[in-house]
């Protein structure tokens, strides 16, 4: 059987190698893709170029696979223990495939010029998934769940806590506020955790009332104060800039201080008379269309907010409301939750 000449032999291993290479280090971005940011577009993507090059992955090229004489087998580099956190081993992949791929635009160009041409393609195309997944933070990814919340669950203690805040996120609620007046820390560490994960599992956004420290401890997505709450510059250099910070506010001037202190979203309220916070009057619902013509921020109308009078607070502008006894005390909080989503819809 003639033999390949030694050069040609060299080269198809050379791009077998860097095939490897490339179709290995996007699998490790598709997968961070599909399970860490959830951003399927990206991941079809990624998914179809590894095909591609597969499917020009041939036998010549694997059959001049040689390990015993490859130099480069087993070597690693310094940088390769720094990848500690996703977006490092994210960048470090990316810069392993793009080179690949420069290497085999480079030597398949007179061989194989389709091996090549893709190879180019799939570079090019890279740099731009690559700026779209650094710019995935948590910060952008919280912004982007509460810009399309339409209804937060706010907590009270209740026997049924944890199967009453289930129910309402398998209904589809987007956030839950974790608001617990009167318990020990204990409890409510303990409360919190379990509604994190939950909150975690559901894709929803998990807020602390008041409390930074518990919001820190089980790594909530964010903390909601009132006016007589530390103050919003203090919380967010505790929090960070990567977690929602939101604020009660009770008249206009509240809010226009509140936007001057850089808060994420707003509460708008009590809009009616509640039980849950008795010691506050309701404003009513001019407070509503006064917030829904003078804010940009995201919002939430809350107090006493049910079936009976959604369809008034959100033609009076309300995008989102918040609600505590109407679902937590409801018979079924599933159905009510789904009811009070459908009216907000
Ligand atoms: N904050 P319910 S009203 C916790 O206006 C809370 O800042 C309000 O509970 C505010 O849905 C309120 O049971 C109570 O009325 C919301």
């Amino acid at each position: 059987m003639p033999q390949a000449p030694l050069a040609e032999m060299r080269v198809a291993q050379l791009i077998d190698a860097n095939l490897d290479r490339a179709r290995e280090g996007l699998r490790v971005i598709e997968d961070w893709c599909r399970f860490g940011i959830k951003r399927e577009d990206l991941v079809i993507t990624l998914k179809d170029w590894r095909q591609q090059l597969g499917s020009i992955h041939n036998d010549t090229y694997k059959k001049a696979r040689s390990t015993e004489t490859d130099q480069g087998i087993g070597l690693t580099h310094p940088a390769q223990g720094n990848r500690s956190s996703p977006k490092n081993i994210v960048a470090a992949n990316c810069a392993r495939v793009e080179e690949a791929l420069r290497v085999l635009e480079e030597f398949a160009r007179n061989p194989d010029p389709v091996l090549a041409n893709t190879a180019a393609k799939i570079r090019y195309g890279l740099y731009d998934i690559e700026v779209k997944i650094l710019e995935e933070t948590d910060g952008s990814r919280r912004q982007k769940r509460l810009h399309l919340c339409r209804l937060c669950l706010i907590t009270q203690p209740n026997k049924e806590l944890i199967s009453n805040v289930t129910k309402a996120l398998e209904a589809g609620i987007g956030m839950v506020q974790y608001r617990s007046k009167n318990s020990n820390d204990l409890q409510r560490f303990s409360e919190a955790k379990q509604i994190a994960a939950l909150c975690r599992d559901y894709e929803a956004l998990f807020i602390i009332n008041d409390r930074i420290d518990l919001a820190l401890a089980v790594e909530a997505d964010g903390v909601h104060l009132g006016q007589n709450d530390l103050p919003a510059a203090v919380a967010r250099s505790l929090i960070g800039s990567e977690r929602l910070l939101g604020k009660s506010t009770h008249q206009l001037k509240h809010i226009e201080m509140a936007e001057k202190e850089g808060v994420d979203y707003l509460g708008v309220g009590p809009v009616y008379p509640t039980t849950t916070k008795p010691e506050s009057n309701p404003v009513g619902i001019g407070y509503v269309i006064e917030a829904s013509k003078s804010t940009k921020l995201p919002w939430f109308a809350i107090g006493g907010i049910d079936n009976s009078n959604l369809k008034l607070v959100k033609a009076a502008g309300a995008e989102r409301i918040a609600v505590a006894s109407a679902i937590m005390n409801a018979d079924d909080p599933s159905t009510k939750s789904f009811e009070l989503l459908k009216g907000m819809a």
